[in-house]
């Protein structure tokens, strides 16, 4: 399927669907693709990062030459006449979660587990794309997040790669759009025929409004940060910048990088989960978003809740309280899944609607983040326990984008290349 998906030097995030490569699911997919070619895998992530900005910012989507197949494509991002944007392709301005270097340590521990060739171009390439990624984590770090909270700030739902979670109907209900909106045809709702398992018309006009936003003020980082009318601290971004800021240390150091720049990132993984920790809502012990734009802290029952198990944000005590959570009837316990695995939001939330993209359903894709995580630190049993229930779910080999909770159907796009991919390293870890 993954080879089906590929064009070559890119995979398409699906073939229909997303005909284009986008950030974090190139991360994904390259951790799959190391497992049966490390060169291929490589090239995944070269070609994402050539296209990284001048700033450091690394796009959400990298276009490949089909400018029909998705909207909104590169017209309608207007990136070129921008001074940071790369020379030779074609990106959009927005960001999304940094699970960059996770991949990169990913291909390290492949390469070295295979030898000979797969080991020198694994080691070559962590050793080339160190500087990328750290520029990557500083534009976060700086750009995003210019006063050290150790949240990182997002200007559109698009950046969270949790579109239309609840997480974000605040901030959205708060986005006004102009009456000089140019007029759009949406693509993706002639691809996926449910629309309902979509983000509504309503929302896509605020998504399409605050790309207008951002082209208006082309893409600058800090009349950005002005202008847009969507700013929100984003909980689980930063605990994926904090997880991957320590990946990125110790690939730092075993790539021989300066110790200062090693312990820059460090620092930052530190900051990063001091933003998380402090984000704990005392009331439910779930970490939060924060609206910008109003002060108010988001309180929704979504997985991002659970950013402090990825980067261990919190104390002992807080972070017990969420496993307990996490394994409890309102969420992975809930005694109506098809598999226990963490839906997006939690079934017993007003907010919750099973079928519909990120309120409700299941994303393979974060089950494995949390899978690796858990793995990571050393939890290796409830890894395996999640690796175990994803792949029941995948059994049926359709690769959807998302789940079904409680009937286990596939959902949204087919052939979705990062739900393969995390199902080919699951299915190489070792049985427990
Ligand atoms: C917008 C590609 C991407 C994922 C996101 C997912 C979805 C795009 C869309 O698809 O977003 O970026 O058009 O809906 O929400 O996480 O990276 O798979």
């Amino acid at each position: 399927m993954l080879r089906g998906n590929d064009l070559g030097t890119m995979t398409t995030a699906a073939p229909a669907l997303y005909p284009h490569q986008w950030s974090w699911d190139a991360a994904f997919v390259s951790v799959g693709l190391a497992t049966v070619s490390v060169p291929r895998a490589v090239t995944e992530l070269d070609t994402l990062l050539a296209a990284q900005w001048g700033t450091g910012m690394v796009p959400h989507i990298v276009f490949s030459a089909d400018d029909e197949g998705y909207f909104p494509g590169p017209q309608r991002w207007g990136t070129q006449a921008v001074a940071a944007a790369p020379e030779g392709v074609r990106t959009s301005g927005i960001c999304q979660p940094p699970v960059h270097a996770i991949a990169a340590w990913q291909l390290l521990e492949t390469g070295r587990r295979l030898g000979g060739q797969d080991r020198r171009v694994a080691e070559e390439f962590c050793g080339r794309a160190w500087p990328r990624l750290l520029a990557w984590h500083r534009w976060l770090a700086t750009a995003r997040d210019p006063e050290g909270t150790g949240r990182v700030t997002i200007h559109h739902g698009w950046e969270s790669g949790m579109d239309n979670s609840p997480r974000w109907d605040g901030p959205y209900a708060r986005v006004e759009v102009g009456p000089d909106l140019p007029p759009y045809t949406r693509r993706d709702t002639q691809v996926v025929a449910d629309a309902s398992q979509r983000p509504s018309d309503r929302e896509y006009d605020r998504y399409l409004w605050l790309i207008e936003e951002m082209r208006r003020v082309s893409y600058d980082d800090a009349r950005v940060r002005e202008a847009v009318s969507f700013a929100a601290e984003d909980v689980l971004l930063s605990a994926i910048l904090a997880l991957a800021s320590d990946v990125l240390a110790d690939l730092g150091e075993q790539t021989a990088q300066r110790a200062g720049e090693v312990a820059e990132m460090r620092a930052l993984a530190d900051r990063c989960r001091g933003g998380v920790a402090a984000s704990i809502d005392p009331a439910t012990g779930l970490a939060r978003d924060r609206d910008l734009r109003t002060g108010e802290w988001l309180a929704t029952e979504t997985l991002a809740g659970f950013a402090p198990l990825l980067c261990g944000a919190g104390d002992h005590d807080q972070q017990r309280h969420l496993l307990a959570l996490l394994d409890g009837p309102r969420w992975c316990g809930h005694p109506a899944l098809a598999a226990a695995v963490p839906p997006s939001t939690s079934p017993e939330s007003a907010d919750f609607r099973p079928r519909e993209y990120w309120r409700g359903p299941q994303w393979p894709v974060t089950s494995w983040l949390f899978s690796w995580a858990f793995a990571h630190h050393g939890w290796v049993d409830r890894a395996a326990a999640l690796r175990e229930e994803s792949l029941r779910q995948l059994s049926d080999g359709r690769f959807g984008e998302y789940y079904e909770p409680f009937t286990g159907e596939a959902l949204g796009s087919e052939h979705q290349s990062w739900t393969a991919a995390v199902t080919l390293d699951w299915l190489c870890w070792p049985e427990s």
